[in-house]
Formats: structure tokens, C-alpha cells, sequence
């Protein structure tokens, strides 16, 4: 899976992606990321990637030739590839979206800033897909790229070592993950359930069963719907 983030801070995205699972998961080959700075593509002499909005308002938009220019660089995509754009009026990420993006070969993401993008972006590049990861406006699309990516690595056999801590974390099976315990079995008079201790493997596995229907029930209702 490769990963191209369109970005004014290649910098966050490039950290991020050097540190720990993702980290990792590169140096494996499992993904590769790309991030691409916006700027480089820029024809004004001043490297300017915005502009005021017609019509007036506050803020500034991302002008067309930088993105598309761009997007032009990383032609062509590998097959499948998915093209998208992060804005809070985009379509809802959640654990479904990520699993389906599993299928792609090429990832692009274009990180919104300012007031966001011009509207023809979407014209000159009819492949783009509209993005948010909440209902909250952030300043820039790089948290977003950078939560997707990550929530999409993560699904990928190869990049965490057990896959089965993958398949058994919350939203896998459509409920919350179980409540978890480590040593020491006591701290300060707080125990650990005594199931967890039996070594009755069967026992665990329907205590842990129970509780993630337990937590979901109490905690989010709707995954059960
Ligand atoms: Cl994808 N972008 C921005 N700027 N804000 C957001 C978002 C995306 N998702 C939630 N808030």
C-alpha cells in the first residue's frame, strides 16, 4: 500500500509516519508514504499556493494549478488507487471506510488548510473523494491524513505482529474491545477479576466476550443497531 499525502507540512506527516507501528511498517515494506509538499509545485514567483475567496469573506483558499500540478507528479497511480481530499463536510471515516481502503494500492490525500480548497479542484480531478473524520473543524488536513493512514495500516496483515490483537481491538467485530489487565495481579487493593488468573482458557474467552457486550451496550448503543 502506498500512501501520497499532498501537504504545506510534509514535515508533520513525515515524523509521524518515521515513529513507531507506521515506522515500522515502512521499514517492512508493508506501506510506503509519500509526502509531497504543494508548495515545490507552485508557478508564482512567490511560490504562492492560496488566494483571497472571490465574493469576499475571511480566510484564504487553495488555488487550482499548485494541487493539480501536483497530483500530476504522482501519475500514474498503482491500480486500484483512491483519491481524496479532507474537509469537515466530507464523508464520515470510521472503521467500515478503512477496511474497504485496505483494497487500494495508492492512497493519495490532499491536506486542506485556510478556508479550504477552490471547488474546481474537484472538476480537474473528477476521482476526488470528500473526507472528515469528525463532526469538529480542524486547521489543517494533516491530523486527518495522518489518522487514516494510520487507522488503514493497522488493518494490513504484516504491519502490527499479531493480527489476531488487531481483529480482537474494539469496532473488529462490531462491538468495544474488552477491559484489559497486566502485573501486578494487586495495586493498592485494586484486584485483577479472578477469571483472569484460572488459566481456563474458556472461562477468558466467554468473561471477555461478555464484558465487550457489556461495555457496548452501556457505552455505545448504536454499534449494536
Ligand atoms: Cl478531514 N479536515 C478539517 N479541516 N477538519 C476536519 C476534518 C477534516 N475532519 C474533521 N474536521
Amino acid at each position: 500500500m502506498k500512501f501520497s499525502i499532498l501537504t504545506l507540512f510534509p514535515e508533520i506527516i513525515e515524523t509521524y509516519a518515521s515513529a513507531s507501528i507506521m515506522g515500522r511498517a515502512r521499514q517492512k515494506g508493508v506501506i510506503e508514504v509519500q509526502a509531497v509538499n504543494i508548495r515545490d509545485f507552485s508557478t508564482d514567483a512567490h511560490r504562492k499556493v492560496d488566494d483571497s475567496p472571490f465574493g469576499g469573506g475571511s480566510g484564504m483558499v487553495l488555488t487550482c494549478q499548485p494541487l493539480e500540478s501536483a497530483y500530476e507528479s504522482l501519475l500514474p497511480l498503482k491500480q486500484p488507487a483512491r483519491v481524496f481530499m479532507t474537509t469537515p463536510t466530507g464523508r464520515r471515516f470510521d472503521h467500515h471506510f478503512a477496511l474497504e481502503l485496505t483494497q487500494a494500492q495508492e492512497i493519495v490525500i490532499f491536506c486542506g488548510h485556510y478556508e479550504g480548497f477552490d471547488e474546481r479542484i474537484k472538476q480537474l480531478i473528477p476521482e476526488m473523494e470528500e473526507v472528515s473524520i469528525g463532526d469538529y473543524v480542524l486547521t489543517g488536513g494533516e491530523l486527518p491524513a495522518l489518522s487514516m493512514m494510520d487507522a488503514i495500516t493497522r488493518l494490513i496483515p504484516g504491519a502490527v505482529q499479531k493480527f489476531t490483537s488487531v481483529q480482537a481491538d474494539s469496532f473488529y467485530d462490531g462491538l468495544l474491545d474488552y477491559p484489559h489487565y497486566t502485573r501486578p495481579a494487586e495495586y493498592k487493593g485494586l484486584k485483577v477479576p479472578d477469571v483472569l488468573l484460572s488459566g481456563n482458557h474458556a472461562a477468558i474467552e466467554q468473561w471477555r466476550k461478555a464484558q465487550a457486550l457489556e461495555r457496548t451496550q452501556r457505552l455505545r448503543p448504536d454499534l449494536l443497531k
